[in-house]
């Protein structure tokens, strides 16, 4: 059924055009993992900074588990243990929380990690570094703080006329790994327009789940009256799926939390619908919209898979010691909690 309806619809036949890879990915899955593991290991509370992923039905639920999210290291008591959201902080909130005898567990994921290395990296070889990313998103202000002295954030192409550098052939531009492919190499070319010398980084920092919910999602969209993107709206990789929906064909493109938000007008005169999630999107949001789409007569569904994804990351090295540690009481006979990894 899958092909046949992707290549050959039959004509008046409602369907859903499901993206793949969509949802969780690997930095997700063990930023989210983490929280649950500490809540489980050092007991409730455990502190937050931030959301851990843009998500507000994660974040509810970790919430019921004992988790208490706070926005800065000085709200949480003296001693406690906070994990450090998956977007990443500053050594400014390292060093912050450190100073308050906080114990911290840095679920950052690992490939905004590589980010930061390459923002010290090119600060110490004395590089003006240009990062293409939102103002405010947590992650810019993490990388940012790595070399504040060293960086200038690019928002947009628009942005590219407004820029000084003091060296013009010591620029490097680095990015946010949740930004739109298309519109990130534009503004590099308008970028590299003015400052010719500019130089790559050493790798991509869009990053690969973002890059293949990107492309799912424009396969989806050249077929589809209709994409519902499930993602909250302060999520910038579910917020681009949006916009690359609407500019690769799809008719209307909206992002939901909860099937619960999608309005009836959205489906008058609709055959095809498209379906994709966030990647800090849980899979049962996505079951919920396709279960009420069943209800309004769009059962049919055809997963449209452009890549497959089997990457997965370790824990974060204090909560990967913390439960060996655990472990090995255990394993000395000692009364250790049953539930390390
Ligand atoms: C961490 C990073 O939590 P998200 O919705 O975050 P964005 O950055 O898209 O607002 O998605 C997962 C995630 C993506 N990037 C987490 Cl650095
Ligand atoms: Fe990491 Fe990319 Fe996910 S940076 S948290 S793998 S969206």
């Amino acid at each position: 059924m899958r092909g046949r309806l992707k290549d050959n619809p039959v004509p008046g036949q409602k369907r859903v055009l499901l993206a793949a890879p969509r949802g969780y990915c690997a930095g997700v899955d063990r930023a989210v993992i983490a929280v649950e593991k500490a809540l489980e290991h050092y007991g409730a509370p455990v502190y937050v900074r931030k959301q851990i992923v843009h998500n507000i039905h994660v974040v509810t639920e970790l919430e019921a588990q004992g988790a208490i999210f706070v926005e800065e290291v000085d709200e949480v008591p003296e001693g406690a243990h906070i994990v450090f959201s998956a977007h990443g902080v500053s050594p400014a909130v390292v060093n912050a929380a450190a100073d308050r005898g906080l114990h911290a567990i840095d679920a950052t994921c690992p490939l905004v990690t590589k980010v930061h290395r390459e923002a010290v990296r090119f600060a110490r070889d004395d590089f003006e570094i240009l990062l293409i990313g939102h103002e405010g998103h947590e992650e810019v202000e993490g990388t940012a703080g790595e070399a504040p002295d060293h960086v200038t954030i690019v928002n947009s192409p628009d942005d590219v006329d407004n820029i000084e550098v003091q060296d013009p052939d010591k620029v490097v531009w680095l990015s946010q790994t949740t930004l739109s492919v298309d519109e990130t190499m534009e503004t590099v070319r308008r970028l590299r327009e003015r400052f010719p010398n500019l130089q790559d980084p050493p790798s991509d920092d869009i990053c690969y789940a973002t890059q293949n919910r990107q492309v799912a999602i424009k396969k989806v969209a050249q077929d589809a009256d209709l994409v519902i993107v499930v993602g909250s709206a302060n999520s910038s990789n579910s917020v681009r799926l949006v916009e690359v929906a609407l500019e690769y064909g799809a008719k209307a493109a909206y992002r939901v939390d909860y099937a619960s938000e999608v309005k009836q007008e959205w489906l008058d005169g609709v055959e095809t619908v498209g379906v994709t999630s966030g990647a800090s999107v849980p899979e049962e949001l996505v079951k919920e919209l396709l279960d009420a789409l069943s209800d309004a007569g769009y059962g049919s569904v055809s997963e449209v898979k452009t890549a497959e994804e089997d990457l997965m990351f370790s824990l974060p090295k204090e909560l990967r010691k913390d439960l060996q540690g655990n472990r090995d009481e255990r394993a000395l006979g000692g009364r250790g909690r049953a539930n390390a990894v």
